[in-house]
């Protein structure tokens, strides 16, 4: 068996492979090259060494995407540090919480936002850096008093002052929301990070050869763990975009081989009359994941262009699970494929345990290296969530079909995703209850056309009580990020509730469920 490696060093080994290659390609035409971002990594790493970060601190960022980000995570990586992306759509509140519970030794933040979150009155302990999107700002040093480029303590570039992580090791803590209301961190290691990326170049015939189309946030599992990784580890290039624009997909169609999105970006696509067998004529691939794949919509884009989506299943705390094939086997739409070589999957009923024949619907387990470690400093919580066999259990409701292939059917976890993004309605439930207003609420996901699902708030009024809907949406908008807020708002008299009292939370989501069917893309509640 190969030794163990991490993602950090086979990236610095790409960089002297292929030093005048370039990793990034930007809008404005600049391409950054794979040496030029060694050498960000080298400038950052030390910069992180001089705030004092040792091998196991944590290094928050919030920045929005350059590829100096991306030399942030991997120079975190490199002195042995344990990076925490935050969605830069957090508000200070959500920001706040996690700065809080990670307590990380430096926080990286947009300079933008440096002034309404200023996180330095929380102690000695933390450092708080600012990044830009062109690369400005204190931590490479342009304006914040920082060394010059080059004269930097432990400078020295070489391999062996890599940090020697073990597979063991934490890499990265990602939070996530959860039924409780309160996000928890998950704490990937690097062998969660290389095992997965590494079935993934495998699976998917990933190569130095690729050109992928990166339009995704570098926040989360799929635009980080995913396609930053896969692109890095293979010695291959990104179109690297800011966000997802439809129109600026089409136009790099031609030059690229790989997309890889959630499924709001194929419906998008879809709107467009430039999407051909022409303009896709260069592509190899087309990977949705994060949410469901309409089958509907993987049939449209087949027939528009000759490719088959390839749907594949993944998780914040698991990585990548199942994937449909590249060859050997067809592209099953409304399926998530077969486990990833190394990862196992299993179909359960929630209360025994007890594994469920193909073709029954229950609980769907993993297992291998890809499963986190466990969620930051909450021993019981990650106790609770696995098996005695080390399954985890996922919350996700699935079967698997006579060929093997799985299905997602629904979600046994309270949860909306809108646009690939997770939405926990107890979170919005808790602000919208303790308004004076409010009698109580319950928060669910309806079908949208753009976002897939999308937030409706359903709220009791107090006793003598009329608020308005806008007015309620006001009292929460300042804790939550937009996306998380309620697209509609409707009063009833009372909820559903079967005979324990527990909120039939189904029965409201088929109430609502045309709510959406006709809006148009981004539309707010009709
Ligand atoms: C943006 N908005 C959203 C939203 N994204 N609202 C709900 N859901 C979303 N996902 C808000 C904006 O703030 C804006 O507010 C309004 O909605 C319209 O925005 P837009 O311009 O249409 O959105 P856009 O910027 O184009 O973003 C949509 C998107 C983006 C789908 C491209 O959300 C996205 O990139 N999603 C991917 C998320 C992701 O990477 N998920 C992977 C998680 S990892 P206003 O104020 O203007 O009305 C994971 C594991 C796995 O799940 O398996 O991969
Ligand atoms: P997150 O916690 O943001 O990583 O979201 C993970 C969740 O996204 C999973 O538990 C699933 O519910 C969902 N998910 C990811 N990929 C798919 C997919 N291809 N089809 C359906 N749901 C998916």
């Amino acid at each position: 068996m190969a030794p163990f490696t991490t993602i950090h060093r086979v990236f610095a080994e790409q960089a002297e492979r292929r030093p005048g290659k370039a990793l990034f390609e930007l809008p404005d035409g600049r391409s950054v090259t794979y040496a030029e971002t060694a050498e960000t990594v080298r400038r950052i790493a030390a910069r992180l060494l001089a705030d004092g970060v040792t091998p196991g601190d944590r290094v928050a960022m919030q920045v929005e995407k350059s590829p100096e980000a991306v030399a942030l995570y991997l120079a975190t990586l490199r002195i042995g540090g344990v990076l925490l992306p935050l969605n830069t759509a957090y508000t200070a509140a959500e920001t706040d919480y996690v700065i809080g519970d990670a307590r990380p030794r430096v926080f990286v933040c947009s300079p933008e936002r440096l002034p309404g979150h200023d996180h330095r009155g929380e102690g000695d302990e933390l450092v708080v850096e600012t990044l830009g999107v062109s690369g400005d700002g204190t931590l490479l040093g342009g304006g914040g008093g920082g060394p010059a480029s080059g004269t930097l303590p432990g400078d020295g570039g070489h391999h062996s002052e890599l940090h020697d992580a073990g597979p063991d090791d934490p890499a990265s803590i990602l939070y996530t929301s959860g039924t409780t209301g309160r996000p928890k961190g998950a704490v990937l290691t690097h062998g969660n990070l290389v095992s997965n990326c590494r079935a993934l170049l495998d699976a998917w015939r990933y190569t130095a050869d690729d050109r992928l189309i990166h339009a995704l946030p570098i926040f989360h599992v799929h635009g980080l763990f995913v396609a930053v990784n896969m692109t890095l580890m293979a010695g291959a290039s990104m179109y690297y975009l800011p966000g997802f624009d439809a129109g600026t997909v089409i136009d790099l169609l031609p030059e690229a081989t790989v997309l890889m999105g959630v499924p709001t970006f194929y419906t998008r696509l879809l709107g467009e009359d430039r999407l051909t067998p022409e303009s896709c004529a260069s592509m190899r691939l087309f990977v949705s994941g994060s949410a469901p794949l309409l089958a509907r919509d993987h049939q449209a884009f087949e027939a528009r262009t000759g490719h088959a989506i390839l749907e594949r299943y993944g998780m914040t705390e698991t990585g990548m699970n199942t994937t449909n094939p590249y060859d050997g086997g067809p592209r099953k739409p409304g399926t998530v494929g077969k486990p990833l070589p190394g990862v196992e999957t299993r179909v359960t009923d929630r209360e025994s345990g007890r594994a469920l024949p193909d073709g029954e619907t229950g609980i769907i387990e993993v297992r291998g290296p890809n499963v986190f470690a466990g969620y930051w400093q909450l021993p019981e919580k990650t106790a609770s969530e696995f098996r005695a066999d080390g399954f985890f259990v996922t919350g996700d409701l699935g079967h698997v079909d006579e060929d093997g292939y799985l299905s997602i059917v629904g979600r046994d976890k309270d949860l909306v995703i809108s646009g690939g993004l997770n939405v926990y309605p107890k979170e919005i439930e808790q602000l919208l209850d303790v308004h004076p207003e409010v009698l109580e609420s319950a928060v669910i996901g309806v079908p949208h056309p753009d976002f897939g699902e999308t937030v409706v708030a359903v709220v009791v009024p107090a006793p003598g009580s009329a608020p308005r809907a806008d007015a309620l949406l006001d009292a929460v908008a300042g804790e939550l990020a937009r996306y998380k807020h309620p697209r509609a708002v409707r009063f009833v008299e009372a909820l559903p509730r079967n005979v324990m009292g527990k909120v039939q939370k189904a029965e409201l989501r088929r109430c609502y469920a045309d709510l959406f069917v006709d809006a148009g893309a981004g539309s707010d509640a009709p």
